[in-house]
């Protein structure tokens, strides 16, 4: 019931400084949160189109999200807003890993993947595109849609 309560106070707490993600903040959600627990939600990068172009995820919940590349070109991840709302543990490839605080767009080579570790701090409608010249126009956009969580939040 306290562990419930404290959860419950830390939600609240959290969600209320929520609008400015200090740097310390976000490290420190990154450190606490179960990735153990991680869900994997992987987005193919194609001519021209996000597959699915509809992504869901939950306040609170470790993610990777894995961007790969099955087309012939290159393409762009970019969800500034999305990114924003986020702790982002790291950008990881096959070559190595990248250990950032924020993120706008991830540009994928043909061929190739991209996984993304974060948990989302911020529910909210996010716009997807590809910023690559013609390549939205053609259909290569989509939508970030982050639920709130409070229940499922880890305690703490
Ligand atoms: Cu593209």
């Amino acid at each position: 019931m306290i562990r419930y309560f404290l959860s419950t106070l830390f939600f609240i707490v959290f969600f209320s400084c929520s609008q400015n993600f200090n740097e310390k903040m976000v490290s420190q959600i990154v450190r606490d949160a179960d990735w153990t627990k991680i869900q994997t939600f992987t987005v193919s990068l194609e001519e021209y189109k996000f597959v699915p172009d509809k992504m869901n995820f939950k306040t609170g919940i470790p993610y990777k999200l894995v961007l790969k590349n099955n087309g012939k070109e290159k393409h762009y991840y970019t969800a500034p807003d999305f990114f924003k709302s986020i702790a982002l543990r790291k950008v990881q490839t096959n070559d190595g890993e990248v250990k950032a605080n924020y993120l706008t767009a991830i540009e994928v080579y043909p061929g190739k993947e991209m996984e993304i570790y974060f948990v989302p701090l911020k529910a909210g409608n996010f716009e997807l595109i590809c910023t690559i010249e013609g390549h939205s126009e053609k259909g290569m956009v989509g939508k970030i849609i982050v639920e709130n969580t409070s229940l499922k939040i880890r305690r703490y």
